[in-house]
């Protein structure tokens, strides 16, 4: 597999982006439950990003928002009659669940699905498999019109292999890429695969199981030498790292990290290493020590939330929330990544909205190694051209609206629009079967 590319598929964030504090042991989305959101700020923010990307020569797709609210939810809940009466029954006797069934979290992509490139599966084959996210109800609800995404995107079975999610038991919890980076000397060759998984904290429960990892790797083909499988620290799940990608980032042959990211830091690295070192993969690790910031500030800051982005000249750049301009310790570290050559620039985009409920870059985007042959066997409505992101902007435009409050999850118009929008967005994509994952 040569010339091969990193695509960054983002999600398109969904018309009922709200915060409903759903999502435990994730501090920024506890502490905004309540607020009122702006869903179309929340939209044009993830297509300014997607813009970016693609305005610095990278490869950037997207993946749609699941239909909202969750119907099928709440009819198997029992709620039964008009979509009015549905919602309002709901509303009154389980509030809770009525809000899960608007999530828009599948806006953070990152938790879709763990993709192995072909370069590295033992059939030659791209695999994605679809993540169970079974810790919280309202990311429980996404595989399922989720894989109904990835089979049509990634549809030709020759070349793409998607797999179903794991049964969402416990001890199988899985929430895709966004604890697993693969290190490789350049994209298209054989790699090293990193799989994390959760230690259980005092505070908050982990959301990753290694038995889950590991079954990835087994259904991936991967060759057991080129993973390796790393626990993280339950002092990092207490201070709100519920996914590693809210503590290390990787990019080919670089990886950034907290020191007390991992149970064991110096195993951790040293089994990183051998791997990498057996696989002819040159790593650069490189770590944030306690003094260069605590803890507090990584989560804070999202810094390690950041996209590493090949700069066309054999190095790397960071783009990362604009918050981490307010953590003076972490900006100080980037300047001296970048005065030692680590990163080659480092720059930031307004995530706000996103932001608020603990998702900054890395999360909105769900990274895909292709080939020019895999490239154009791609759903090519959902390639993200620069006159694809013009329609997606004026979609956004005519369909969100820029205000909605926890008390408008029972407003039945508000699923007209959201319906009336899906049906636009499967014509802007070209792909009618969008309107059958529902
Ligand atoms: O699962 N937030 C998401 C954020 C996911 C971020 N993704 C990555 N780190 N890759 C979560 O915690 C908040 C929604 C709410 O509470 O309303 C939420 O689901």
């Amino acid at each position: 597999m040569s010339a091969a590319r990193e695509w960054n598929f983002d999600g398109l964030v969904g018309l009922s982006h709200s915060y409903a504090g759903m999502a435990h042991g994730n501090l920024a989305a506890e502490q905004h439950a309540g607020q009122v959101a702006d869903p179309r700020a929340a939209a044009l923010q993830g297509i300014a990003k997607m813009r970016r990307v693609q305005q610095a020569g990278l490869a950037q797709g997207f993946l749609p928002p699941p239909l909202r609210p969750d119907w099928h939810f709440l009819h198997a809940l029992g709620f039964r009659g008009a979509p009015g009466a549905v919602l309002d029954a709901a509303a009154r006797e389980a509030p809770a669940l009525l809000r899960a069934a608007w999530s828009a979290a599948s806006m953070w992509t990152a938790n879709a699905a763990t993709v192995s490139p072909a370069a590295d599966s033992d059939d030659g084959r791209l695999h994605l498999s679809v993540a169970n996210l079974s810790s919280q109800i309202h990311r429980a609800l996404e595989p399922r019109q989720r894989e109904g995404h990835l089979r049509g995107v990634f549809a030709a079975a020759a070349r793409f292999a998607v797999h179903a999610p794991l049964p969402g038991a416990p001890g199988l919890g899985d929430e895709g890429a966004a604890n697993h980076t693969r290190l490789c000397a350049d994209y298209g060759e054989a790699g090293v695969q990193v799989f994390v998984y959760g230690a259980q904290g005092q505070r908050f429960r982990a959301r990753q199981a290694r038995a889950a990892s590991a079954a990835l790797a087994r259904r991936h083909g991967l060759a057991p030498k080129r993973c390796v499988y790393l626990e993280q620290s339950a002092a990092a799940i207490d201070a709100g790292v519920f996914h590693n990608d809210v503590i290390a980032v990787g990019d080919r042959g670089l990886y950034l990290a907290h020191a007390q990211a991992y149970s064991e830091p110096a195993r951790a690295r040293a089994e990183v290493e051998a791997a990498c070192r057996a696989a002819g993969v040159p790593l650069r690790w490189v770590e944030a020590s306690a003094q260069d910031f605590p803890l507090a500030d990584a989560v804070g800051s999202y810094v390690f939330n950041s996209q590493l982005l090949d700069d066309g000249a054999g190095g790397t750049w960071l783009l990362g929330p604009q918050t981490l301009r307010e953590y003076p310790r972490v900006v100080r570290w980037l300047e001296q990544l970048v005065e030692e050559g680590v990163l080659s620039r480092w720059e930031t985009m307004d995530l706000k909205q996103s932001m608020q409920n603990g998702g900054g870059p890395a999360c909105l985007r769900l990274r895909v190694v292709l080939d020019a042959a895999g490239a154009d066997a791609l759903l090519p409505g959902a390639v993200a051209t620069p006159a694809q992101l013009d329609a997606l902007e004026a979609w956004v435009r005519r369909h969100y609206r820029d205000r909605l409050a926890l008390e408008d999850l029972r407003d039945p118009a508000l699923a007209q629009e959201c319906a009336e929008a899906q049906q636009a967005l499967a014509e802007l994509m070209g792909w009618p079967e969008l309107l059958a994952c529902h």
